[in-house]
């Protein structure tokens, strides 16, 4: 998968894309990532990338001009009139905006996505993209969360990181992500390593019984738990036995008896 990231602050990704799994995927030619300095791509001597929003208000806007320069230069293309959405037909990769104001990545989002063998990323800055970007070059806009980051850069890290993630061969083991947090729709079970007494605090028995389908029921359960407990939300939209709804019908029945009136 190849990731061209368009930023005015390139210097940002050094450490992250470097290293442990980012860092090898490139090495071994999974991942291709290409930085791109919007600012390489502004007219006239001082490169200007902003400039104050029209109508006031303060803070400053990203121009549109470096930005569709650096897309057509990137793709040796020509946005159409009516907007480089058109292109996407034929096979032009889609532009990612990565904004506060964009849909939630989540990890069904990141499996979508991991489909294009390539994508231009595009970090916003400062108070925002001039509206014309995100109507006319822009394909899609994500957020990571509901909180205000200082701009779209460290975003696309995390973009990166969850997509390289998904790529066949980057990591050893395709069952260590089988169990992964959200990829199944639920928290991950409890994880723990020797010793298996710590400062007095034991490792759950059934981990040392060895006996191995009840370790899977124990697992379950305590992801069911979890889940239950710290993030409600996601059982929804989760796939469920029905032992796991008789398991968590349970809990919830349990801590109905501790409500104190
Ligand atoms: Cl993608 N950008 C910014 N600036 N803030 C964010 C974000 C993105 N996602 C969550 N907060």
């Amino acid at each position: 998968m190849r990731f061209d990231i368009l930023t005015l602050f390139p210097e940002m990704f050094a450490g992250v894309f470097d290293a442990t799994i980012i860092g090898r995927a490139r090495e071994m030619g999974h991942v291709e990532i290409v930085l791109r300095n919007i600012r390489d791509y502004a007219p006239g001597k001082h490169h200007v990338t902003d400039d104050t929003p029209y109508g006031g208000g303060g803070g400053m806007i990203m121009k549109p001009e470096p930005i569709f320069n650096a897309v057509e230069a990137i793709l040796g293309i020509e946005i159409p009139p009516d907007g480089y959405r058109s292109l996407l037909q034929q096979g032009y990769p889609p532009i990612i905006l990565l904004t506060p104001q964009g849909r939630l990545l989540k990890q069904a989002v990141a499996r979508e996505l991991a489909v294009h063998e390539r994508l231009l990323l595009l970090c916003g800055r400062y108070e925002g993209v001039d509206e014309r970007v995100c109507q006319f070059l822009v394909t899609d806009e994500l957020s990571i969360g509901d909180y205000v980051l200082s701009g779209g850069e460290i975003a696309a890290m995390v973009l990166v990181d969850v997509l390289t993630r998904l790529i066949p061969g980057v990591l050893g083991d395709p069952e260590a992500t089988a169990n992964d947090s959200h990829s199944a729709g639920l928290l991950e079970y409890p994880h723990y390593t020797r010793p298996a007494n710590y400062r007095g605090q034991t490792v759950p028995d059934i981990l040392l019984s060895g006996h191995h389908a009840k370790l899977t029921e124990w697992r379950r359960q305590q992801s069911l738990a979890r889940t239950l407990a710290r993030r409600p939300d996601l059982l929804a939209e989760a796939e469920l036995s029905e032992v796991d709804r008789k398991y968590l019908a349970t809990l919830q029945d349990s801590s109905e008896d501790e409500v104190t009136p």
